[in-house]
């Protein structure tokens, strides 16, 4: 083996040890979920053959070809007893695009299909599309939406940019079908859609949007029935979960994945995003709503489900946990998918039991400190009752 092959060896030697490692679950202490050590999707685990050119002829020093930056906000699905996540790869070019990685345990040895996905164009082709929200719809198909990012064309600023909701889908989470995008008044990201028909619709949880970053005037995440997946178009849209003042999701929230349903009402998960001296915080928290009308809320647990923790707290965009993808296995168990700080992929684990408990027994956000004494007091006085 001469010295090239022997570097070529070592990149894919390196990589499988990389794969190949057992994630240990870390210690907790509020009982909501567990944290596993390692990261379950970095750029090196994006495939070698897809960075390098492997030929000593045409690579003679072995270098990278294809730079890759993070992988990050994935959408997840169990396919076929194997969890699946639709990554947002991001090159070192800035453009992001999907691929799909699968693990037998939903923990650990996650490895990249063969190929990213390749998918399909509408007639104005768009910057950028990231941030996939999986959605195994009762019509039988497999639904992506995804944020799709245009240069705005009558902005003369160079950064000005659009953000609008693409939509696809799939049978097999290889070949895409691609729709028109969600025709809105207002820019739109985080879009997901309702895994049910709601009144014989399409249901989408939306963000308004004043500005590509700015939440500004949309007041938070809403609901918007549409006729036609084929040619969505958004006449009316409400406001189902708003943002309010001194919350961890004054400046802007956000839907994660699409919603699971339990027996107590549909489950969400969702981001929170504040400002504060160091920039934007995002932090992820859950809510419930009504099985009968999912637009209606009937748990708001006040504060937040999950933060930027030890070095999740630092990457490309600092102080950042997200999440578009979770799974809810047979046996009740949770796997939560989270990207920390635009660079790395995680998961948590947790049941839906302990969801709805934390749901439904979690004290709201009262909007004041002396409320928030209030609701610690009953709690002290309720432990002072049984001898604590
Ligand atoms: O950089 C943090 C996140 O910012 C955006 O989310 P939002 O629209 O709620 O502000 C998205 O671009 C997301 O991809 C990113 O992780």
């Amino acid at each position: 083996m001469n010295p090239f092959q022997n570097r070529v060896k070592k990149l894919f030697e390196n990589q499988e040890k990389l794969i190949t490692k057992t994630n240990m679950p870390v210690e907790e202490s509020n009982g909501w979920f567990q944290r596993y050590k390692n990261p379950i999707l970095t750029a090196a685990h994006v495939p070698v053959a897809w960075r390098y050119d492997l030929n000593e002829k045409t690579n003679p020093f072995l270098l990278e070809r294809i730079g890759m930056n993070a992988v990050m906000n994935s959408g997840a699905i169990k396919w076929h007893d194997k969890y699946l996540l639709v990554g947002r790869v991001e090159g070192v070019d800035r453009k992001s695009f999907f691929a799909v990685a699968e693990s037998p345990n939903g923990i650990d040895h996650f490895r990249f299909w063969e190929e990213p996905i390749t998918m399909p164009e509408t007639d104005e082709p768009a910057t950028n599309i990231y941030d996939m929200r999986l959605t195994a719809h009762e019509d039988g198909w497999i639904y992506g939406i995804f944020c799709a990012e245009r240069k705005d064309k009558n902005n003369p600023d160079l950064s000005a940019a659009t953000a609008s909701a693409g939509i696809a889908r799939t049978k097999d989470l290889k070949n895409w079908e691609r729709l028109p995008d969600l025709q809105s008044k207002s820019q739109q990201r985080n879009v997901v859609l309702h895994p049910e028909f709601v009144d014989g619709k399409y249901a989408f949880y939306t963000r308004p949007q004043d500005s590509f970053i700015d939440a500004g005037s949309g007041g938070g995440i809403g609901w918007a029935l549409v006729d036609n997946i084929e040619k969505a178009i958004i006449t009316e849209e409400k406001i189902i979960d708003r943002r309010y003042y001194h919350t961890i999701k004054e400046m802007k929230n956000g839907e994660g994945p699409a919603p699971i349903k339990t027996s107590k009402g549909w489950l969400h998960l969702a981001h929170g995003v504040r400002g504060c001296a160091a920039g934007l915080r995002y932090v992820l928290y859950l809510y419930m709503t009504s099985l009968e009308d999912p637009s209606q809320l009937t748990a708001t647990p006040g504060g937040y489900f999950m933060a930027p923790q030890g070095e999740e707290r630092i990457g490309d965009v600092s102080n950042v946990l997200f999440s578009n993808g979770w799974i809810a296995d047979d046996d009740g168990r949770v796997f939560i998918y989270y990207a920390s700080s635009d660079t790395r992929m995680h998961v948590a684990t947790t049941t839906i039991d302990r969801l709805v408990d934390y749901c439904l027994n979690t004290p709201s956000d009262g909007f004041y400190s002396y409320t928030s004494v209030l609701k610690i007091k009953d709690l002290i006085l309720k432990n002072k009752s049984i001898g604590f």
